[in-house]
């Protein structure tokens, strides 16, 4: 992989925006933050796709606007992987039959938790098998099904209130399961070139990732972390604060496995209490302080395993290189 293709720094980035204005999205919503910085890192050779979720219906739904300043068209919630992969072999069947010229263009599926983690995940899963180069699945997970309600997924963190999982006086917790972790998924696939985690609160970090994952010859997978002020209950204005205490406090690692090797790319020097994270967003204030304990010990033992692969370099998986 060229290094050309990276920024260094944010004023490497260009100003042109491929993600404008004509969107429905609630302010403060990290989804739409992560589209522009998605769309701006692809660049103007990209075909976007969405499965449906609020980055469909609040983009590009009635009163015909749309923030859309590439190609883009609406996948159904669970066929993200299938159109995905069904665009890139149907650019390359064209360009193998000289139907139109041979030329680099990205695929960039932009699919929610509901629809990548859950109901899209077989599709996401084949997809990944095939050997098309610049087809990029982004998975913005914002813990939720937002669009038709804020219902739980299986990326909704424990003890987080949803409409499926509400608390009351009987139960003190919101969801009892644990959060499925998509990117490992990713990364168990034989042979796959390149997968990351990112959130939107780190621009560059999650761009540069964007750069490679276009450029590594495979379908890829980035797990992007987007706060949802709706669904998670906190003030709009905060919306890159709440992602940068998710890497902060270690509730969200940020790492890469980038053709077998694995790193993390944020390593935060000394981890914030996830305290600090949660007690900021409505969607954990049932939670009472031993909750709240509980959580960080589960994360004080994830990052033990984290660290671990990062020192060594690799993912300690059967399966891994
Ligand atoms: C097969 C199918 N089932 C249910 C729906 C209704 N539906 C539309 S959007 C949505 C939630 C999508 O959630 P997610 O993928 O997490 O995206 P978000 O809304 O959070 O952006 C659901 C259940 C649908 N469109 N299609
Ligand atoms: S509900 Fe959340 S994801 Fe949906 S538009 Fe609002 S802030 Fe964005």
């Amino acid at each position: 992989m060229s290094e050309e293709i990276l920024f260094k720094t944010i004023k490497e980035i260009p100003p042109v925006d491929y993600y404008v204005s004509g969107r429905r999205t609630c302010a403060g919503c990290g989804p739409a933050l992560g589209y522009k910085l998605v769309a701006k890192a692809a660049g103007p050779k990209t075909i976007l796709l969405g499965p449906t979720g609020c980055m469909y219906v609040a983009n590009a739904h009635q009163f015909l606007t749309s923030p859309y300043a590439l190609p883009w068209y609406h996948a159904q919630l669970g066929g993200g992987g299938a159109a995905g992969l069904g665009t890139a072999a149907g650019l390359r069947a064209l360009m193998t039959k000289g139907k139109r010229k041979k030329e680099d263009i990205n695929v960039v599926v932009y699919g929610g938790d509901g629809g990548f983690a859950d109901i899209g995940l077989a599709g996401l899963s084949g997809a990944l098998t095939y050997d098309y180069p610049r087809l990029l699945f982004v998975l913005y997970d914002n813990e939720a099904y937002a669009n038709t309600g804020v219902q739980a997924s299986s990326t909704t963190p424990w003890g987080a209130y949803t409409t499926f999982t509400p608390w009351g006086k009987i139960k003190r917790i919101g969801n009892d399961r644990l959060k499925k972790n998509v990117a490992l998924i990713a990364a168990a696939h034989p042979g796959i070139r390149y997968v990351a985690t990112a959130c939107v609160s780190y621009p560059l970090d999650l761009m540069n990732k964007v750069r490679k994952a276009l450029n590594a010859g495979g379908p890829t997978l980035i797990h992007l972390l987007v706060p949802c002020p709706k669904g998670w209950f906190f003030d709009a204005k905060d919306t890159v604060k709440v992602g940068r205490l998710a890497v902060e406090t270690g509730m969200w690692a940020l790492w890469e496995y980038d053709h077998g090797k694995f790193r993390l790319t944020v390593k935060p020097a000394q981890r914030k209490p996830v305290k600090e994270y949660m007690r900021l967003q409505g969607r954990f204030a049932n939670l009472a302080d031993e909750d709240i304990e509980y959580v960080q010990k589960l994360v004080d033992q994830e990052w033990k395993y984290w660290e671990e692969m990062d020192k060594l370099g690799k993912l300690i998986l059967p399966w891994a290189r």
